[in-house]
């Protein structure tokens, strides 16, 4: 092999390793969930049977069905792409989910298939999670306080409701979702899909306890593609 030769190979690596860099794509889906009509209204949480939660709260807290903003923005929908996008193998890093002060931490926590789960108990109490997973099999497990964080996977996509055994009024929702191009929205509604590869895609918004919307978005090289989302939403 000349040295010229050495050169172009090497050149020829750097490329390879260009391309694989630029991988995942850079389109991207951003917007803003908002709602239509009148939202449940949240019931105050009595934790004085738990008084080493309740001492967590100096201002009063209240149930997380349905969280709103200034400007009817809703928190906590799931965005994701439901299809035009290869399922992917799950990430390394495991995703945490904390009992703390008697709450789930967060509220909604989105993840993907064969994704460790880590949950921990922060609080001097114990807890029993019970995910409701029905396409998944459904287990219930306890959790005093101090023992080591609970590993799970899910190796489906699911919507699952989580709640405690213990304590009624702790509610929260995994979404378990096949691709890494998810998002929640946070508290002002905003939610982004960056890294993505031109192609045709439908998304889905996902708000508990079973409410969805999709919209078509077409991709076609490193654009910002705007979508809204507007949830019709009743007292319930
Ligand atoms: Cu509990």
């Amino acid at each position: 092999m000349t040295l010229k030769h050495v050169f172009l190979a090497a050149l020829a690596t750097l490329a390879a390793v260009t391309l694989t860099a630029a991988g995942p794509g850079s389109g991207t889906i951003t917007g803003k969930i908002t709602y239509d009509g009148t939202p449940a209204k949240q019931k105050p949480i009595d934790m004085s049977k738990e008084p080493s939660c309740a001492s967590q709260h100096p201002t009063p807290i209240t149930t997380e069905t349905v969280v709103t903003g200034p400007g009817n923005t809703l928190e906590n929908v799931v965005v994701y792409i439901s299809a035009g996008a290869p399922d992917e193998a799950a990430p390394s890093a495991p995703v945490n989910f904390d009992q703390k002060g008697c709450q789930y931490v967060p509220h909604m926590l989105a993840f993907q298939t064969n994704q460790e789960l880590k949950i921990s108990n922060d609080d001097q109490t114990s807890h029993n999670i019970h995910p409701l997973a029905k396409i998944n099999q459904e287990w219930n497990k306890s959790q005093p306080p101090g023992t080591p964080p609970i590993i799970a996977k899910y190796d489906k996509a699911e919507m699952i409701h989580v709640k405690c055994n213990i304590h009624p009024w702790m509610s929260g929702t995994f979404a378990v979702l096949k691709n890494s191009h998810y998002s929640v929205s946070d508290k002002d509604g905003n939610f982004k899909l960056p890294n993505l590869p031109p192609g045709k895609y439908t998304i889905t918004a996902w708000h508990e306890p079973d409410q969805e919307m999709t919209q078509d978005v077409e991709i076609s090289g490193s654009e910002t593609k705007t979508v809204s989302f507007v949830f019709k939403l009743k007292p319930y």
